[in-house]
């Protein structure tokens, strides 16, 4: 029996992210926004993360291999409107992920690159870092490094990026991806500013800072990357959508709730 894929008008969108159990960050908080666009979403895990609201206490990568396959069986039957991917774990996830992106021309790509939590270990090595850089960023509709980050898939410091963020945001676009969201582009004053960059143009998304509560909040990054795709999936102009999703996760952000010792968690719905 051959099976035909489903053509469902439903717009699907697929989180490959690690599994994070306080519900903050990860595929539980993604399939979380998702919903709250009024999109329900499908996930893939990558790696399950021992963590409480202090820290990320262990990752455990799930094997490249069996993500390959979950995805694929995914992807051979259901037709996504777009994805995004969060942790990664290794190169060899890093590529068979790009693979079946690749070979299942899923067009819209939000690619968060997580490579540290804020705080613990980090999550993907230099390998792997290489790896999302030359196969995964080429797919990407829009990625969205924070200083860090940008630094390190640069070869550069924070406070470089931090001096000139115009410039890294044309070396970030350099990668293939056709915009970059540089978070905290201007991490100083009393304004919270995002770089927008494409091949065409720049904007700075400025919205008046939050006051987050004492101890700080966790999943920022996950909720934007996942309100860029359901903004993207709805035919969103990619500068505009970055501007509305940085307003959602600030909104997210005011309503924080405490659930444990540590950072609060977004009010994601
Ligand atoms: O916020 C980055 C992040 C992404 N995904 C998972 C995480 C974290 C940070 O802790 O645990 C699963």
């Amino acid at each position: 029996m051959t099976k035909s894929r489903r053509r469902s008008s439903v717009r699907i969108p697929l989180t490959i992210a690690g599994s994070d159990p306080t519900g903050g960050a990860g595929l539980e908080a993604d399939l979380k926004v998702f919903a709250a666009f009024g999109l329900s979403g499908a996930a893939v895990a990558t790696a399950l993360t021992e963590q409480d609201t202090q820290a990320v206490h262990a990752v455990h990568a799930i094997d490249a291999k069996l993500v390959g396959r979950r995805l694929a069986r995914l992807l051979a039957d259901v037709r996504v409107a777009g994805a995004k991917t969060g942790l990664l774990a290794s190169a060899e996830q890093v590529k068979v992920v790009a693979r079946l992106v690749r070979e299942h021309a899923i067009e819209v790509l939000a690619v968060d690159p997580v490579l540290a939590p804020t705080r613990g270990r980090a999550f993907l090595d230099e390998r792997g870092r290489r790896a999302l850089w030359r196969e995964l960023l080429p797919l990407a509709t829009v990625f969205t490094p924070n200083l860090d980050e940008a630094a390190a898939l640069l070869g550069s410091t924070h406070a470089a990026i931090a001096k000139h963020p115009e410039r890294a945001c044309r070396a970030l676009l350099e990668s293939g991806a056709k915009a970059v969201v540089l978070k905290g582009g201007h991490a100083k004053g009393k304004d919270a500013v995002d770089l927008y960059a494409d091949a065409r143009r720049f904007a700075l998304l400025t919205l008046p800072r939050v006051r987050t509560r004492p101890g700080g909040v966790h999943g920022t990054g996950c909720a934007l990357s996942a309100a860029l795709l359901a903004l993207l999936i709805g035919g969103a102009d990619p500068a505009d959508a970055a501007m509305v999703a940085k307003r959602w996760v600030r909104t997210a952000i005011e309503h924080a709730e405490p659930i444990g010792s540590g950072r609060a968690r977004l009010r994601l719905a």
